[in-house]
């Protein structure tokens, strides 16, 4: 179809279904987490008919499949959940009737990107069934740990997890850069006479300047990702250093380029995916809390011009997940200094949401709930931020759980629940039915409690210095403190 409406329904259910997946990869490794090197019950002995059986050998995780499981998790949570939700099938339902338009602005286009997501999830999918499964090097796939995985004895040329990987991205781009050019021409073109700039909802706002970074970031990253590509089949070396000895063997490599590069071609890419991820959520919070507080939003002016602000100043804090890069003072003092003025402007969004609760005769319906808990949970994301913002701090925290536990804020109590809410809030103007407000309450207060028992130790954890990638929760970190009280002891 290229009714906007359809789409949009499509792309709600595609989303869904991979936040589902995803969550369900996460559930398997967590069990690893909790009880590292026990078999899983009951299904721990099925799963390997199905991914393969070097997955779960009598049922217990291997590590291969744990990091299978972690670079998954990450790309189809981010790529496949929560961008075509918030951004596409919320943008694409809800921007055409709020401006006035019969639809998008080029509907074949559109149709265009759901295919291309569509196909670019199966790819995903499928590089799950291949040898050597799925792309194991994490949702950043830093070379050169991901240009030499998934290769030699036992893997298919192309038919591996980290081509696949690619492979499937190249088209999850595809699809953001065409959904972005069609909602950039539709809100540009399109508004109803009348509508003027200053009087477009936020939500569209939010929409607009999502769409801007999706266009103007995803780019250098589809360059990246095809010469990670070719550096895999064409023999290239974009990003492999000469010199480089794996397994104890030299490798031979043409050249020499450059790991960095990567790092930074990714992350110009994805501090803007993370604003991408979070102000479709925004703008939807903020048409649920104006609606059930009956009253119009606070500073109105304030948060279009934070949104903008955020959307140009978000080109120039990528290099804050690259402290431990050794950057140099004048670079470092560069990137600490916007990232703290990057988190100016979402304190005065929040702030404005806030105020505008103040004075308002509110109304505690399901969608109100969740965006009410958005507030919170978006605020203690956003301030453990500030503390990776300077490099002296990250030094330690930086790839520890604290900084999982600062983006999951963000992004799961954050823009999940954003996406609940806008879910409930729209599913009568889709369907003709409300949706059933004691099973809404129920569904709230359980979510709301687990994501904070979730989320909130990891700040601990990472604290206590717990790396996000050990396979074994840091219980191996044991065996040595055995071996010290045996010292002492002895
Ligand atoms: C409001 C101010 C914010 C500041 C100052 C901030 C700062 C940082 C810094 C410095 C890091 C790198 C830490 C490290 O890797 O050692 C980081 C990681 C991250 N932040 Fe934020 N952040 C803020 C808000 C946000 C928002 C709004 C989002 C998402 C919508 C977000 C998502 C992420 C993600 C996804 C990562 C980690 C990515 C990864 O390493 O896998 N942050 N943040
Ligand atoms: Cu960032």
């Amino acid at each position: 179809s290229t009714d906007h409406k359809v789409i949009g329904i499509q792309y709600g259910f595609t989303g869904l279904i991979f936040l589902l997946f995803g969550f369900s990869l996460m559930m398997l490794m967590r069990w690893q987490l909790a009880y590292p090197g026990q078999a899983l019950p009951v299904i721990g002995k099925w799963l390997p008919h199905i991914f393969g059986p070097n997955t779960m050998v009598d049922g217990k995780m291997t590590p291969d499949f744990y990091n299978s499981l972690g670079a998954m998790h990450g790309t189809i949570m981010v790529f496949l959940g929560i961008v075509p939700l918030a951004f596409a099938a919320f943008g694409n339902f809800v921007v055409p009737l709020q401006i006035g338009a019969p639809d998008m602005a080029f509907p074949k286009v559109n149709m265009a990107s759901y295919w291309a997501v569509f196909v670019g999830g199966i790819i995903m999918l499928i590089s799950f069934f291949v040898p050597g499964g799925a792309a194991k090097s994490g949702w950043t796939s830093y070379v050169p740990l991901a240009a030499i995985a998934d290769s030699g004895p036992g893997h298919l040329p192309v038919f591996n997890g980290q081509t696949l990987w690619l492979i499937g991205f190249i088209f999850l781009i595809t699809s953001s850069l065409l959904g972005a050019i069609n909602f950039i021409a539709t809100i540009i073109q399109l508004r109803a006479k009348g509508l003027t700039w200053m009087r477009l909802p936020f939500f569209v706002w939010a929409q607009f300047v999502t769409a801007f970074l999706l266009l103007l970031a995803f780019p250098p990253l589809e360059a990246g990702i095809i010469m990670q590509l070719m550096d895999r089949v064409a023999a290239t070396s974009f990003f492999m250093p000469v010199g480089l000895v794996v397994n104890g063997a030299p490798l031979s490599i043409s050249g020499g380029g450059s790991p960095l590069l990567w790092q930074h071609l990714f992350w110009f890419l994805a501090h803007p995916e993370v604003y991408v991820l979070i102000l479709p959520g925004m703008g939807i919070v903020a048409e649920i809390l104006a609606n059930n507080s009956r009253k119009p939003l606070w500073g109105y002016k304030s948060l279009v011009f934070s949104v903008l602000t955020i959307g140009f100043l978000s080109f120039i804090v990528w290099a804050h997940h690259m402290w431990l890069t050794g950057m140099g003072s004048a670079v470092s003092a560069f990137f600490q200094t916007t990232t703290l003025i990057i988190s100016i402007p979402s304190v005065i969004i929040l702030s404005a949401f806030f105020i505008s609760l103040w004075g308002g005769s509110i109304r505690f319906t399901v969608p109100m709930l969740f965006t009410t808990a958005f507030l919170p949970m978006f605020g203690i994301g956003g301030l453990t931020g500030i503390p990776l913002a300077f490099n002296s701090a990250d030094l330690y925290l930086h790839d520890t759980y604290y900084v999982i536990a600062h983006f999951h804020y963000i992004v799961a109590p954050g823009t999940i629940f954003a996406l609940f809410a806008g879910i409930y809030y729209w599913f009568p103007k889709a369907t003709g039915r409300k949706m059933n407000d004691f099973w809404g309450k129920v569904h709230f207060w359980p979510t709301f409690i687990c994501m904070n028992v979730i989320f909130l130790p990891m700040f601990l954890q990472g604290m206590a210095g717990m790396h996000r990638r050990w396979y074994d929760g840091g219980q191996g970190w044991n065996v040595s403190n055995e071996h010290t009280i045996w010292g002492l002891t002895g």
